[in-house]
């Protein structure tokens, strides 16, 4: 097929497969049984046991997830294959982002579970949105029972593109036992990490065969007019053809076949690799698909920049055109990313040193200091190659304040935030001048721990954590006329500062202004700057505890003196104003409010509703979410504090698949209870 460009046979080259799928659907369980498969590990390890190749990192072991990308590079069959097994976690999923565009298939590892039909919605999407031809892979097969008939009406909803079932399992009493492979139109029994073995196709299962190789054939025959007649007139088609029309759609993006197995056992691992090396495309594809330009003698995308432990920079990066090895110096945009020193095959945590790397494979450079997830590279060449894909972190959605718990540590915490933001780019830091706090921002709880345990692992600094403060403010309700007298006669120079304040309240979103209303020089000119530094200094810390805003201040009177006048006396009297006259004008704690809209599936919008609403959130509105179909969106206006940790709730009335994104609207008067609470809390803590 001219699809492929290499007249109708396999694709050639190195290949670069992901892993992805919904949380725990097996992926690095699979990544286990591959290795095993094709003889990079004698025996498949285990999640359980905590041996396996992928999730070595002492964060992914103690959490028994994925809590960041794997690579692992094998050879099957003589080709080469590098697997990025991608976290399943929707709080890690920018490592998986990252990783798509340089890939030339997906296999999205699901299972037979409603609950994670939203989340695979999700993966789903974004691989369509990339254009990803994928293969689906229906794990846990052994839990499985006479329900996965309905495999494609569990499936179908969260895939645009039309599935095609490729094999239905067949069974030995109420346990699936083994496969028919419908384009084979072969029947295989599972064994437990060996190849499957070919029975006669016979019986019940011949005839259950029949009919599922005519929907799969259906599906294909949309696509193909010569194989819908072939349908309609009763003719089998050959089995090439019907191979080839596999080959070709599942490269198109026009359909997405789903396979079987059980990854624990290695069960239907090896159908799903020959799928890979026949059916899949290859680098060719992917480079066109990019958009990868002649030019450059070198160019690779960067699908994951991490720091190692022992201090050096290593970039997974994917070779999408040309070869480059030690002492390529490589560029991104119009930076110098670094010059290569090691070239490096990767097999999860364990690298290899090798030579240089070629169009298609997958390696890890070392020292490319200045190269980040998601950099387009290029060498050589007149001018640098434009960036191939851009990935946009998802806005982070919840924060905490953290600190080193040793003094001694505070500049390697900051050089070690800036790194972990490198390497994850769904990660933000953000410095609170008001509060020094230092805040991050990330995907969610676990997110958040685990970067925190990376700062202490990998580069040796402790933390401690807290929520971060609440950005509140304090206004006030009404006016008053003040005076602030500062004057001191102790001996020699003496300091005299006299000024009369007129305060009023100002209507909300105002923030602050000041007023010179001096007439007759009562306040000689040079001092009323030094009034209104002083002003603003005291309006920093109200009567309440927090900075003031939405009123107007006027200097409307005040005296001096000749000798014992100074800048430091008038900013004095200025602050004293304020800080005598603030407790008169009946002031008012402000809290930031929200827009917040939550996106989740229709099924949960009654209990996001509920959820918003007990927490003080007012709901604007609902909607079904444009072009999403099964989505809401909901929209409400949330005060900041109860924000904070809205996603864990959020996450736990969707099954993960809801998120929300949130700005600042407003400032909001906050009184009773809850405001007294946040009064005394910051009376405590200073
Ligand atoms: N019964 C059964 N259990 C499986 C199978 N594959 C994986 N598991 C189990 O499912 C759990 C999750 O497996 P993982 O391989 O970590 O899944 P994952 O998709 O990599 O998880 P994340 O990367 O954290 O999303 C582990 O307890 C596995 O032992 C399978 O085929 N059958
Ligand atoms: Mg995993």
């Amino acid at each position: 097929m001219a699809a492929n460009g290499n007249n109708g046979g396999r694709a050639t080259g190195p290949r670069a497969v992901a892993l992805v799928g919904p949380f725990q659907s097996g992926k690095t369980t699979l990544l286990e049984a591959i290795m095993a498969r094709t003889g990079v590990i004698a025996r498949q390890g285990s999640i359980e046991a905590g041996n396996t190749v992928g999730d070595a990192s002492p964060e992914a072991r103690h959490h028994r997830m994925s809590v960041e990308l794997t690579a692992a590079t094998t050879t099957f069959m003589g080709d080469s294959y590098t697997f990025l097994d991608c976290p399943g976690s929707v709080e890690f999923v920018h490592d998986m982002r990252a990783v798509l565009p340089a890939v030339d298939t997906a296999i999205v590892v699901c299972e037979m579970d409603e609950k994670k039909i939203p989340q695979l919605q999700l993966i789903l999407r974004e691989l369509e949105e990339r254009k990803i031809p994928r293969i689906l892979f229906l794990n846990k097969i052994d839990k499985a029972d006479a329900g996965v008939h309905d495999v494609l009406k569990l499936l179908q909803p969260a895939s645009r593109t039309k599935l095609v079932l490729r094999q239905i399992p067949t069974f030995s009493g109420d346990l699936i036992s083994g496969f028919v492979d419908l384009a084979l139109e072969r029947a295989f029994v599972y064994k437990e990490h060996t190849a499957s073995q070919v029975v006669p196709l016979e019986g019940e299962s011949a005839d259950r065969e029949k009919t599922a190789r005519f929907s799969m054939l259906e599906t294909l025959a949309d696509h193909d007019d010569e194989l819908m007649e072939q349908l309609l007139e009763d003719i089998q088609p050959p089995r090439d053809k019907v191979f080839d029309d596999l080959t070709h759609e599942l490269r198109e993006g026009l359909v997405c076949p789903v396979l079987m197995g059980t990854a624990v056992r290695a069960n239907g691992v090896l159908r799903l690799l020959k799928a890979l090396r026949h059916e899949s495309p290859g680098i060719a594809e992917t480079a066109k698909r990019l958009g990868v330009k002649a030019g450059n003698d070198a160019v690779a995308y960067v699908l994951k920049t991490l720091n190692t432990s022992h201090g050096g920079r290593m970039s997974i990066a994917r070779m999408l055109a040309g070869q480059a090895g030690d002492g390529t110096i490589f560029v991104t945009g119009d930076d110098e990313a670094g010059r290569v020193a090691g070239v490096f095959k990767l097999v999860g945590q364990n690298s290899e040193k090798r030579g240089p790397a070629s169009v298609g494979e997958t390696v890890a450079f070392a020292k490319l200091d200045k190269a980040k997830t998601g950099d387009t590279l290029s060498a050589g060449g007149k001018q640098p190659h434009p960036p191939l894909a851009k990935v946009v972190p998802y806005a982070p959605v919840l924060a905490i304040a953290i600190t080193a718990k040793e003094r001694k540590d505070d500049v390697k915490l900051g050089l070690a935030l800036n790194k972990l933001a490198e390497e994850d780019p769904s990660i933000t830091i953000v410095h609170n001048p008001e509060t020094h706090e230092v805040v991050l921002w990330g995907q969610g709880e676990m997110h958040l721990r685990v970067a925190t345990e990376q700062l202490n692992h990998r580069y040796g600094v402790a933390i401690e954590r807290r929520q971060p403060s609440v950005g509140y403010r304090e206004t006030i309700r009404k006016g008053v006329v003040q005076r602030g007298r500062h004057k001191k006669q102790s001996g020699g120079h003496g300091q005299y500062g006299d000024v009369v304040l007129d305060i009023k309240p100002m209507p909300r979103g105002s923030g602050f202004s000041f007023e010179d209303k001096i007439t007759g020089g009562v306040v000689p000119r040079n001092y009323i700057p030094s009034v209104e530094e002083g002003v603003i200094g005291a309006l920093n810390h109200g009567p309440l505890g927090f900075p003031v805003v939405d009123l107007h201040v006027a200097l409307v009177d005040g005296s001096y003196h000749t000798v014992d006048s100074s800048d430091m006396a008038f900013q004095t009297a200025g602050r004293i104003g304020i800080a005598e006259g603030l407790p008169q004008c009946q002031p008012v704690l402000l809290e930031p409010i929200h827009q917040v809209e939550i996106i989740c599936p229709t099924e949960a919008t009654a209990k996001i509703n509920a959820l918003l609403s007990g927490r003080r959130g007012q709901i604007l509105g609902f909607d079904t979410r444009e072009g999403w179909e099964g989505w809401d969106t909901v929209r409400a206006m949330m005060p900041e504090a109860e924000i904070g940790d809205l996603i864990v709730e959020v996450r736990s009335a969707t099954a993960g698949a809801g998120t929300f994104t949130f700005k600042f609207d407003h400032m909001a008067e906050l009184t009773g209870r809850t405001a007294d609470q946040i009064v005394a809390s910051r009376r405590a803590a200073e």
